[in-house]
């Protein structure tokens, strides 16, 4: 990952964790519980209506899920989606941490959000965001939970350094609703599991092997993950047609 000036102030450390690690946890956001709950209430909304939306924004990441009970529902371009999420206290938090992980010239590139219900919760693969995402070349993602999330409820898996070793080839399958899902096959012993609490994130490198467990809590797991890169406007706006071409992730922005 490459920074465009050199990070400082009270997330440097972030920085040089995810430049060493891949990753990093940051306990504190900054944003009250009633922001987080006002997010929230907007992803829920979209959540609310996830058959109504188009196949291509909500499908099940997951496997062996069922047509109205996906293990893995995940919505795409959320912000899009529901704009009032750009205007919320999580989203500039978000910015804040980005802009001091790569950098000036940091913007979003993408947002989603995964669901997983109690019980059936599945986990989501391993993968790079590199993977699913052939245009940025780097970049940084932070996952928001809306609730204390250990090992049980499904949190972040990290496997340390790999980010160290660029884009893999990924293996392909369709997902339950017929979306192509990009993977990787892992030895689960390389993993460190990262717990977070709700008002705190974790971040990850684009090129970083990661995955989530299984949620086998009682509530639904709820996280909202937003993408970050560094490009000047002009550059932005063709990163933007190249995936619109592709038809990659994030083509809206
Ligand atoms: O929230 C999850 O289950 C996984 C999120 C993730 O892997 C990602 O954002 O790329």
């Amino acid at each position: 990952m490459t920074s465009t000036t050199a990070p400082t102030g009270r997330y440097g450390h972030l920085a040089d964790q995810v430049r060493s690690e891949g990753y990093a946890h940051l306990p504190e956001l900054g944003v009250s519980a009633a922001d987080l709950a006002e997010t929230r209430r907007l992803l829920d909304g979209l959540f609310d209506r996830f058959d109504e939306l188009p196949a291509d924004k909500a499908h099940d990441l997951g496997t062996g899920g069922q047509p109205g009970r996906p293990t893995v529902p995940e919505v795409l371009d959320c912000s899009t989606l529901e704009p009032r999420l750009r205007d919320t206290a999580v989203w500039a938090a978000a910015h804040e941490v980005a802009r001091a992980v790569l950098g000036s010239g940091t913007y979003s590139t993408y947002d989603h959000a995964i669901y997983k219900p109690p019980g059936i919760g599945g986990r989501t693969s391993w993968h790079q965001d590199a993977g699913f995402d052939q245009v940025l070349d780097h970049g940084l993602a932070i996952w928001v939970p809306f609730q204390d999330t250990d090992v049980v409820d499904g949190c972040m898996r990290y496997v340390p350094r790999s980010h160290l070793a660029g884009r893999m080839e990924h293996l392909t399958r369709i997902g339950p609703g017929g979306k192509e899902v990009f993977h990787l096959e892992v030895d689960d012993d390389s993993a460190v599991d990262v717990p977070c609490r709700a008002g705190g994130v974790t971040m990850h490198d684009f090129y970083m092997v990661h995955g989530a467990g299984q949620n086998h809590g009682e509530h639904t797991r709820r996280a909202w993950v937003i993408d970050f890169a560094t490009a000047p406007l002009h550059k932005r706006a063709l990163r933007g047609a190249k995936r619109a071409v592709l038809g990659l992730r994030g083509q809206a922005r």
